[in-house]
């Protein structure tokens, strides 16, 4: 069984394909630009994986995440990865050097679709908090900043292996992957 994975973001892929292992499934990534419109998670996956799905001609999943943060509003969200280039996690830091608040939610949006059906869409959240400072250089972009509830160490101190087991990626993506064995009929 094999599904197409949309993305530019290499760690995106190390991560997918460790999840689909568990669930027999081969990913094919390619890196196919899609316009990333105005609204939320939902809305960009949906968008994104029609997109592709109609100028590919197959079937093809895109994931949209990022981080939220309560004390600044759920900032960045959508933005993350434009914040991320720009003030990145020590711009993160600073802006909540006063916020005793420091939950944060990862918050992951898979989206199936095929040139001929509607967008179907999976979700996965992880809660956990901001760090005071970064730790680990494991993983990508907020990982080191992201203390996920129940754990001392940040995503930056785990292996892949490791925060795989419970992401927000791995909640979005074993959805999906229950989701397509049953659709595929394998
Ligand atoms: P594609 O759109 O090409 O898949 P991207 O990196 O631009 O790749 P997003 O649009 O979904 O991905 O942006 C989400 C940003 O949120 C991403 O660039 C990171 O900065 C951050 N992010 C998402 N998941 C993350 C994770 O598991 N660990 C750390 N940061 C993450």
């Amino acid at each position: 069984m094999k599904i197409t994975f949309i993305t530019g973001n290499q760690h995106k892929v190390k991560e997918a394909r460790g999840i689909f292992d568990n669930f027999g499934i081969e990913l094919e990534h390619v890196d196919f630009g899609y316009p990333e419109i105005q609204g939320d998670l939902v809305d960009v996956a949906k968008f994104g994986a029609k997109h592709v799905a109609v100028r590919l001609g197959r079937p093809v999943i895109v994931e949209d995440a990022g981080i939220f943060i309560k004390s600044l509003k759920w900032f960045p969200g959508t933005y993350s990865s434009y914040v991320q280039d720009t003030i990145g996690n020590k711009g993160i830091l600073k802006l909540m050097s006063d916020n005793t608040d420091r939950y944060a939610e990862f918050r992951s949006a898979v989206g199936f679709c095929t040139p001929k059906t509607e967008p179907k869409i999976f979700l996965g959240t992880i809660s956990g908090v901001i760090g005071s400072s970064e730790q680990g250089n494991h993983g990508f972009a907020y990982d080191p900043l992201f203390i996920p509830e129940g754990y001392t160490q940040s995503f930056g101190e785990l292996s892949t292996d490791e925060k795989n087991k419970f992401s927000h990626r791995r909640k979005s993506l074993e959805k999906f992957a229950m989701w397509y064995k049953d659709y595929v009929g394998d």
